[in-house]
């Protein structure tokens, strides 16, 4: 029996959780997860719309980050949070160095799925309850993450945790961030109870780690397509986040005559259409998800109209193309209007290629007791995993994602194929760490 385990609050996993996932043995990761998955699953979920707002540094975070801490005592880890707020829960000692690790994030997006990213934490401990069972023995020391901020919700940068961490976040970036109150981060961090004072790079963190796996729900239906339930990333698209502020004159909308407007919105809504023409041409996809405008009055002509564009491509050339061809139509159609235009960077992600040994070896692993391929899947999501591969070696794991849709309340994936994930990032983590 496939029961889509949905977030939809319908019991994902529902009276039968207490007994194993479906072709996982008494005991294991398989039982665990559920559980787990059951009890993380209420934490700043929406019952009005069945999504989630699991922003950083807020109430919602803060629970499941105390669900992080729960899960690695109730283990005997060793619980930690480092100088940029990342949970760590270790089984060993860390300073023997050449880690396995694996995690991923527990925020999310405004109204976003279940899976994104807590698939991945639930997972890990899910599989190291699996390896206990098994009577593993590690000749490493492994680790679970929870990076903090993946998603860039409410400070509009994506991977905060991991960027810090890896140097690719300054110390005053992170004081410029700020969120839609004008809250910064340092002061978001310190209101949540964690001193920011110390945040910044941790290359001796990373120096200690051979190896980083993350798992998470797939973001597209390759897998659905393919057939299989779990899938090996190959690269990341290169991505990024841009700020269109388009300014004109506030005045009153029904009394104003069109000749005398300066309108901002018009501006706004040509480019959000060029978007979709540039993306189209090049191949690639082009985002006018989230909007401001000021005043924001049903009966005033705005004084400004301030769109954010999400645009990502197989390749650097493509993306330029992309953006480039965006920003040039939305300057001449400013200009026509009236309208001044600043265009700002916020956040970019170069292309990630992972790392070729690790993702065969990988591949060995899942594929040696059956003569099973295990796909290799490119994706234009972004991941912690991709911020940190410019400096040690990370792969993913992606579970099957029946429907594609991720970033909405409809974000699914089948029990069995959660399961299947477990026992694959256990088999990953055993043939990493135990070697
Ligand atoms: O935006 C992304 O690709 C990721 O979900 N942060
Ligand atoms: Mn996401
Ligand atoms: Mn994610």
């Amino acid at each position: 029996m496939t029961q889509h385990v949905g977030g939809h609050g319908d019991s994902p996993v529902g009276a039968e959780a207490s007994s194993p996932g479906a072709g996982s043995p008494p005991g294991s990761g398989g039982s665990s997860f559920h559980t787990m998955w059951r009890d993380l699953l209420p934490i700043g979920r929406n019952p009005a719309s069945g999504g989630y707002r699991r922003f950083a540094w807020t109430g919602a975070d803060l629970d499941c980050r105390a669900w992080f801490k729960e899960q690695a005592e109730a283990r005997g880890l060793g619980y930690e949070v480092d100088r940029n707020g990342n949970q760590w829960a270790w089984l060993g000692d860390p300073a023997a160095g050449d880690a396995v690790v694996t995690g991923s994030h527990l925020d999310s997006v405004p109204d976003g799925g279940a899976f994104d990213g807590p698939l991945g934490v639930v997972s890990s401990f899910a599989a190291l309850d699996e390896l206990r069972g098994r009577g593993v023995r590690f000749a490493k020391p492994l680790a679970i993450v929870n990076f903090g901020d993946e998603e860039g919700a409410r400070f509009g940068l994506a991977c905060v945790g991991s960027r810090l961490t890896a140097g690719q976040l300054t110390v005053e970036g992170a004081h410029r961030l700020t969120d839609g109150d004008g809250v910064s981060l340092p002061r978001a961090m310190e209101a949540a109870g964690y001193d920011p004072d110390g945040i910044g790079a941790d290359p001796e963190r990373l120096a200690r780690i051979g190896a980083f796996v993350e798992l998470h729900v797939e973001q597209g239906r390759a897998l659905d397509l393919s057939g299989d339930r779990v899938g090996i990333a190959s690269a990341i698209w290169p991505h990024g986040r841009w700020r269109f502020d388009f300014r004109g004159e506030a005045n009153h909308a029904g009394t104003t005559r069109l000749v005398d407007r300066r309108d901002p919105m018009l501006s706004y809504a040509e480019t959000v259409l060029a978007a979709r023409r540039e993306a189209e041409l090049a191949g690639a996809v082009a985002t006018f998800g989230k909007i401001a405008v000021e005043p924001n009055g049903v009966n005033a002509i705005p004084s400004l109209v301030r769109g954010w564009l999400d645009s990502r491509a197989e390749d650097q050339a493509s993306l330029d193309a992309v953006v480039g061809g965006i920003e040039k139509a939305a300057r001449s159609y400013a200009e026509s209007h009236g309208i001044d235009l600043d265009v700002v960077r916020e956040s970019f992600t170069p292309v990630v290629e992972f790392d070729h040994a690790l993702r065969d070896e990988l591949g060995r692993i899942l594929g040696k007791d059956t003569d099973l391929t295990v796909p290799a899947l490119g994706t234009g999501a972004g991941h912690d995993a991709g911020i940190l591969s410019g400096t040690i070696p990370t792969a993913m794991l992606f579970v099957r994602n029946p429907t594609g849709v991720s970033h909405s309340p409809a974000e699914s994936a089948a029990e069995d194929d959660c399961v299947a994930g477990v026992l694959a990032l256990a088999d990953v983590l055993e043939g990493l760490a135990s070697r």
